[in-house]
This record gives C-alpha cells, sequence and structure tokens, in this order.
C-alpha cells in the first residue's frame, strides 16, 4: 500500500507599498537569497501583463484605452484568478510565493475611487488563498522624490499616492498579519529583517492550513 507523504506546504507571502517603495528589487532579492538557502520558492507580480487580461490591464495603466472603475477592477481581480490555481497547487506541493502585490492593492487603488465602495471592491477577491504574511514597505515623501522611475502610467500621481499611503497603513494597523517595513533603509538592510521575518512564517505555516477572504 502507498502511503501518501505528507508535504509541507510553503507560505503565501505578499509585498505592498506605494510605487517605487522598492516591492520589485525586494521580491527578486528575496527569491534569490531564499534559493540559495535551497528553499522551493518562486517569485511572481501582479498585474501579470503578459496574459490577455494582463494586456487589457496594461493599456489601461498606459492610459491608451479608457475602462469603467468597475470593469478595470474586475479585470485586475480576474489577473488574480487566472494565476490562483497554479499558485495553491504549488503552496500545497511545499512551495513559497513571493508576490509583488496581490488582493490589497487591488483594493486600495480601486476603492479611492469616488463612487467605488470597499465592499463592492472586496467581493471578487472572495475565495483567493490569504497571504500568511504581508510587508508593508514604507517611504518618507522626500527619500522617495529622490527615486528614479516616477513614470507617466496612470496611477502615478502624487494625489493618488497620497491617498494609497494612507489606506496602506490604516490595514497594516488593523491586520495582525501585516508588517510595516521602513524601507527608507538601504536595500541590503531591508532585505535582511524581511528575510528574517519570512524564514519564521515559512516554519510556523509548515503545518498550518492555507486560509481564504
Ligand atoms: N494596481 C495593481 C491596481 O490598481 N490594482 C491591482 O490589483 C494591482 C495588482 C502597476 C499599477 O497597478 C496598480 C498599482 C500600480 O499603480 P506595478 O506594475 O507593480 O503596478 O508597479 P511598478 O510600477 O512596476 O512598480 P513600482 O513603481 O510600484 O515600484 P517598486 O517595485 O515598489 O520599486 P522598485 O523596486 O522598482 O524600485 C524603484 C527604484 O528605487 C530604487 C530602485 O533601484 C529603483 O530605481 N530603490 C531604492 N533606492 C534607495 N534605497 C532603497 N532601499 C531602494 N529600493 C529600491
Ligand atoms: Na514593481
Amino acid at each position: 500500500q502507498i502511503v501518501k507523504m505528507i508535504v509541507k506546504r510553503g507560505a503565501l507571502i505578499v509585498v505592498e507599498g506605494v510605487d517605487r517603495s522598492g516591492k520589485s528589487t525586494q521580491c527578486k532579492k528575496l527569491v534569490e537569497t531564499l534559493k540559495e538557502k535551497g528553499l522551493n520558492v518562486k517569485g511572481f507580480n501582479f498585474p501579470d501583463r503578459t496574459t490577455a487580461i494582463g494586456k487589457v490591464i496594461d493599456e489601461y495603466l498606459k492610459e491608451s484605452t479608457s475602462l469603467s472603475d468597475e470593469v478595470i477592477h474586475l479585470l485586475f481581480t480576474a489577473n488574480r484568478w487566472e494565476k490562483m490555481h497554479e499558485i495553491k497547487k504549488s503552496l500545497t506541493e511545499g512551495t513559497t510565493w513571493i508576490i509583488d502585490r496581490y488582493t490589497y492593492s487591488g483594493i486600495v487603488f480601486s476603492s479611492i475611487k469616488k463612487n467605488m465602495s470597499l465592499e463592492w471592491c472586496k467581493m471578487p477577491e472572495s475565495g483567493l488563498p490569504k497571504p500568511d504574511l504581508t510587508f508593508l514597505l514604507m517611504v518618507d515623501d522626500e527619500a522617495l522624490s529622490q527615486r528614479p522611475g516616477f513614470g507617466n502610467e496612470r496611477y502615478e500621481k502624487s494625489e493618488i499616492q497620497k491617498k494609497v499611503k494612507e489606506m496602506f497603513s490604516d490595514m497594516c494597523t488593523k491586520e495582525d498579519t501585516w508588517k510595516l517595513v521602513d524601507a527608507n533603509k538601504p536595500i541590503k538592510d531591508v532585505h535582511d529583517s524581511m528575510l528574517q521575518d519570512i524564514l519564521k512564517v515559512i516554519e510556523g505555516v509548515k503545518n498550518r492550513d492555507l486560509q481564504y477572504f
């Protein structure tokens, strides 16, 4: 008789923050370091602009297409759902995922718009796996203005970024699986502190079931 081996699941780690707070930089480094340590890990970034839905999102962000607030919200969510079966399977098989933006970006960027309620924005996210740990990368406005890469995509405007920052901060104080990160520090210092937290979480969730929104 074949005895099914009990595979310990991987952790779902999410990195959120305002534009240019260093999310992609940190995600990339974290995946590299965890791989060097011999752990099973994958990195991913939402929105995934490579899919059919992602291409529409890309056009919307570049302002070459306009869509209603409801429609773009549902497309961002659909862009997560189209990847979700793969991520869920892989997590249960023991791979840790480090994800650059997730549901929270979806909810925040949509619900700060006029006539878009928080409740409505949360609805289509229901059923997606809940992160075991969400980092919020925070950078002072002064330091942020020194960083390159503030482009001309739809949401890269200071009044939008200000609202985003406030709402993320609020979420961070309310949720106990969130961790505030001082991302003003040098890249390596930020990396080291995030790494320690992730290693603890990977160990802690091994025998715990995945949770869902
Ligand atoms: N969106 C997204 C929604 O509306 N709904 C959704 O559901 C989702 C998922 C695109 C937009 O889509 C919106 C939110 C966004 O507006 P994106 O493609 O993830 O989302 O955004 P990007 O433009 O790719 O990423 P960001 O601009 O947010 O930048 P990052 O990833 O935070 O920053 P990063 O790592 O690229 O670094 C920026 C610069 O700072 C330097 C880096 O070298 C780089 O030059 N830097 C540092 N400098 C000094 N000290 C440090 N510690 C530094 N860390 C990085
Ligand atoms: Na990014």
